[in-house]
């Protein structure tokens, strides 16, 4: 079979460790033959990052806080550098403080509730505006949510606000950038335990109730990756402001 990324260029932000989505997606757009930029939040990460990125087709591994405009112009200068154009961009980030995904909602504030806009969907806006003016053939922006932007899951609260919020922009973003050849999407991923979910109380009690979930199992992050994949692909090309769940088929049900 042909690869489906052979000659694409992609961007990854996001990866924290070997167990994050992001890493996955990286590992299947590597397998599919794309050439990767890897992005890193703070020095502390550039090494792991290093580590994590040998094995795979990386051709850059560049800082990247999302709050930050002097990293994300940085980012754009960069990988303009590359003279390349850029095919892909894949956006697995979110942040919220650990105290407004424990304690009830009611209780959030002000700082917490923009903190987590601005790092979870405030960012598919910035990277949006750095990485276009490279996707010079067009390309394909995805990002990762969550159910929790349309029902209530608890403790998931600050984060839902931002994943609905997300989801909005993307589907905004996709109907501007729709006549620059730019596809825009959101895969809507199960729960997968990664460092951002195994932090949260309860988790275990969640991924119980994938019992219920037509395919009887959990979301497996390589087949979160193959849908980026997907979309990130030729075969995607019909594909833009969407929501592509990839949840062994949880979604649908009611109890
Ligand atoms: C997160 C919180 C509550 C319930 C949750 C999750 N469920 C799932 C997640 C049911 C699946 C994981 N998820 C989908 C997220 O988007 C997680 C985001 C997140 C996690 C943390 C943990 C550590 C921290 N801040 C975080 N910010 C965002 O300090």
């Amino acid at each position: 079979m042909p690869k489906l990324l052979e000659g694409k260029f992609a961007l990854v932000l996001g990866i924290a460790n070997k167990w994050s989505l992001a890493y996955a997606i990286a590992e299947a757009f590597s397998r599919e033959g794309a050439t990767l930029a890897l992005t890193y939040l703070g020095e502390r990460q550039k090494g792991s990052i290093e580590e994590l990125s040998t094995g795979l087709n990386v051709a850059a591994v560049l800082p990247c806080d999302v709050t930050r405009d002097d990293e994300l112009a940085a980012l754009t200068e960069s990988l303009g550098r590359m003279n390349r154009p850029l095919h892909a961009v894949m956006h697995s980030l979110a942040f919220a403080n650990r105290e407004d995904l424990t304690r009830p909602f009611l209780e959030t504030g002000r700082a917490g509730f923009l903190l987590a806009q601005d790092v979870s969907a405030y960012s598919l806006v910035a990277v949006a505006r750095a990485t276009a003016p490279l996707m010079t053939e067009g390309g394909s922006l995805s990002t990762l949510t969550y159910l929790g932007s349309t029902r209530v899951v608890p403790n998931y609260n600050v984060m839902g606000v931002a994943k609905a919020s997300l989801e909005a922009t993307m589907r905004y973003l996709a109907s501007e950038m729709g006549e620059r050849k730019v596809r825009v999407n959101a895969i809507s991923a199960g729960p997968v335990k990664t460092a951002s979910a195994r932090a949260i109380k309860g988790f275990s009690t969640i991924l119980d109730g994938a019992q219920r979930a037509p395919l009887r199992r959990n979301t497996d992050p390589a087949e979160v990756a193959d849908a980026a994949v997907f979309l990130a692909s030729d075969l995607g090309r019909g594909v833009t402001g969407n929501i592509l769940f990839v949840d062994a088929g949880a979604q649908i049900m009611g109890l």
